[in-house]
């Protein structure tokens, strides 16, 4: 049994990021050494039967019907924000003034706005030792942290392109109900801030190049949708009446865009496609990247999370990609769980998500992503967003 000093956690939400992020609480001490010993202090929610149900369920010891009470409670050490946009600066900004850590669920805000007064209060609280982190959680992926480790040993040579696609299809049905992820009131934004913000991240993180430019288009296929009688999840579908009363979506549907890099420390920066779709009927959660580059190509797709495909020029010209099984010990993060070749799961990248986090905090260090490093990926969504308004660009055909 560990003798760390206790990381009292105190979380806002329980819905499907809540529900991951307990995982990772209980979980990490479990498999890794980490220098703190996280505890689920309490949990917040505002439906008072609706906290105490997913407390027993997420294993929290104790309930809050409003966040405030968490920052005010000093018996707790870390907010971990697990709620939609419109509520992450008011609970970060809070949460740090009051001396606590911050894990905050991306996107990080649902404006530029927000989202530097929330890095600049992370940025004032980290001088006191007050760290906090945005929950990129892909970054976690064993195969795209490796993908990333290709780069940074330049086995890939200089990037030319960057090809990122998130796909999924829970709204092609017409009929699928309204959502909170459909109001830009709560959400901030569609397809392009909840998946494509993914995306951003871990093609800047992978490439260790920023995006300077964008020109975009985004699309809403059904503008109106059935309003459900009850908050329904992840393309759950209530029980719709088909005269059910319709609401009005207010966010995009599918987002694409072109990107330039700024090229790191490379001479020329890479150039990148980008997609972000809840309608591509039959790919359930396809986030996917390559990379192509003057001395190889890297391949990776979620939905086939353990592997990483690799392209080498000096390789033989038939050996053609190697599908690397992201198991073996040496690779991040896999020792610490099973023998090679069982293979990890969506859940794992929450779980080395906290390691990451507890232990930047054990060492007294800025955890990554930093809410800088997500001011940047704001920066994206809104130039994207400011693109596809100014149809100026478009060149009719
Ligand atoms: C919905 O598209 C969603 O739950 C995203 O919000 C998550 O960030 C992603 O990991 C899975 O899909």
């Amino acid at each position: 049994m560990t003798t760390a000093k206790p990381l009292r956690v105190g979380m806002v939400g329980y819905a499907f990021m809540g529900a991951a992020h307990s995982h990772a609480w209980r979980t990490a001490p479990r498999f890794f050494d980490l220098p703190l010993r996280p505890r689920l202090t309490a949990v917040a929610g505002r439906n008072g039967a609706g906290v105490r149900a997913a407390a027993d369920k997420l294993g929290w010891e104790s309930v809050e019907t409003d966040w405030r009470r968490l920052i005010e409670r000093d018996d707790i050490d870390l907010i971990d924000i697990c709620t939609p946009g419109n509520t992450h600066a008011d609970i970060a900004i809070a949460a740090l003034e009051a001396g606590k850590h911050v894990l905050c669920e991306k996107p990080l805000a649902n404006s530029v706005e927000e989202a530097e007064r929330m890095t600049l209060a992370a940025e004032t609280a980290a001088k006191q030792g007050i760290f906090s982190m945005c929950g990129f959680s892909y970054r976690r992926t064993p195969a795209l942290a490796l993908a990333k480790r290709f780069v940074d040993e330049g086995r890939l040579g200089d990037l030319r392109h960057v090809r990122a696609q998130y796909l999924q299809d829970w709204l092609s049905d017409a009929n699928a109900p309204m959502t909170w992820r459909l109001d830009k009131s709560t959400s901030g934004s569609g397809s392009l801030g909840d998946i494509g913000a993914h995306s951003i991240d871990a093609a800047q993180w992978v490439t260790g190049q920023n995006i300077t430019g964008v020109s975009a288009l985004l699309e809403t296929f059904v503008p109106e949708r059935p309003l459900a009688g009850d908050l329904v999840g992840l393309g759950g579908h209530g029980d719709i009446s088909s005269d059910a009363p319709r609401g009005k979506v207010t966010v995009d549907d599918a987002a694409v865009f072109s990107a330039k890099f700024d090229g790191g420390t490379a001479a020329t920066g890479a150039i990148g496609v980008f997609e972000a779709t809840r309608y591509a009927l039959g790919r359930k959660n396809a986030m996917r990247l390559e990379l192509n580059g003057t001395k190889g190509s890297l391949a990776f797709d979620f939905e086939d999370m353990n592997v990483l495909s690799f392209y080498d020029v000096a390789g033989s010209p038939d050996a053609g990609f190697r599908r690397i099984f992201v198991t073996e010990p040496e690779h991040p993060y896999v020792g610490n769980w099973w023998p090679t070749g069982h293979g990890l799961g969506y859940e794992h990248g929450f779980t080395h998500q906290v390691v990451d986090l507890v232990t930047a905090i054990g060492e007294g260090r800025q955890p990554e992503p930093s809410f800088a490093d997500a001011l940047q990926v704001q920066r994206v969504l809104a130039a994207v967003e400011a693109s596809a308004a100014n149809s100026s660009q478009w060149q009719k055909v």
